[in-house]
């Protein structure tokens, strides 16, 4: 039963079917399967596949979008359901988090961030396609502990390096912990860009957000 949904939970995604992924999603949630299992067993292991056709050129941009789309459907009914599960009552500390400039690339990031909501954290959530400016303005109006920043192309990478400068220049940056994600990043370029932390997965990124508040 669970192995079923999981897999038509993929396959939803990779047909690019909205409707399909919201029913098996509200199945998954009815059947009692962690909303975090159906994501990352089920729709993430969907748009993974279609990624890599991308890349092989097997399939278009438009099938990546109804793909994306279908992601994004499925998780506006699991990620509600994570949310609920928040135990804690007050916030260990506030997280800002966003996709870099240039990219609009959102479901990793809106992941990372409801789980962290999940686990009492204020998170402050700024979009995608947010300037190195904007970053800055906003860590002084909200004074997170910790910014997170999302980059899923190779090519926006260096955004995040610019947004660790701009913080130093602005006398930011002794007032806030950066970390890093996305698909193309490495502990190896949050070492370089002189980030205080990396991390490859959404319960990864909440492990090591723990670790920089306490420290
Ligand atoms: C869905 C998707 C899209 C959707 C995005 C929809 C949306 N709202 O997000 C759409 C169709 C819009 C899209 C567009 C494009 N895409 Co795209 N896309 C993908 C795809 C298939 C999946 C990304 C995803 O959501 N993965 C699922 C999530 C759960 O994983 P994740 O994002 O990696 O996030 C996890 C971790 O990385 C980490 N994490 C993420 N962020 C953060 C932040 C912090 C702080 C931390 C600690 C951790 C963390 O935790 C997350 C949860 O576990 C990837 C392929 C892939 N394998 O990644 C290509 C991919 C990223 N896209 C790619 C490309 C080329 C593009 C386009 C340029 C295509 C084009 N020709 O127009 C455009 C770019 C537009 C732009 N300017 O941004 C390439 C990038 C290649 C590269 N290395 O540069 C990829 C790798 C596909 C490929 N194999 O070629 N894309």
């Amino acid at each position: 039963m669970t192995s079923s949904i999981l897999e038509e939970l993929r396959a939803a995604v990779i047909e690019g079917d909205t409707e399909k992924s919201m029913t098996f999603a509200k199945k998954a949630l009815e059947s009692n399967i962690p909303p975090l299992d159906a994501i990352t067993k089920g729709l993430a292991k969907g748009v993974k596949e279609v990624g890599d056709l991308f890349s092989e050129g097997e399939v278009f941009l438009v099938e990546l979008v109804m793909a994306g789309d279908a992601m994004k459907a499925g998780m506006s009914v699991l990620l509600p359901a994570i949310k609920e599960s928040k135990t804690e009552m007050t916030s260990p500390g506030k997280v800002m988090i966003g996709t870099v400039q240039g990219d609009i690339h959102s479901i990793g990031k809106d992941i990372v961030g409801t789980l962290l909501e999940a686990d009492g954290f204020e998170v402050v959530n700024l979009g995608e396609d947010v300037a190195s400016d904007v970053f800055v303005e906003k860590v002084k109006e909200h004074k997170p502990n910790i910014l997170g920043l999302s980059s899923l192309l190779t090519a926006t990478m260096p955004a995040q390096k610019d947004v660790i400068k701009k913080l130093k220049t602005a006398g930011l940056r002794g007032d806030v912990k950066v970390i890093i994600g996305g698909a193309p990043t490495t502990q190896e370029w949050a070492d370089e860009i002189e980030a205080d932390g990396w991390a490859g997965d959404a319960v990864s990124a909440v492990k090591l957000v723990k670790q920089l508040i306490k420290s």
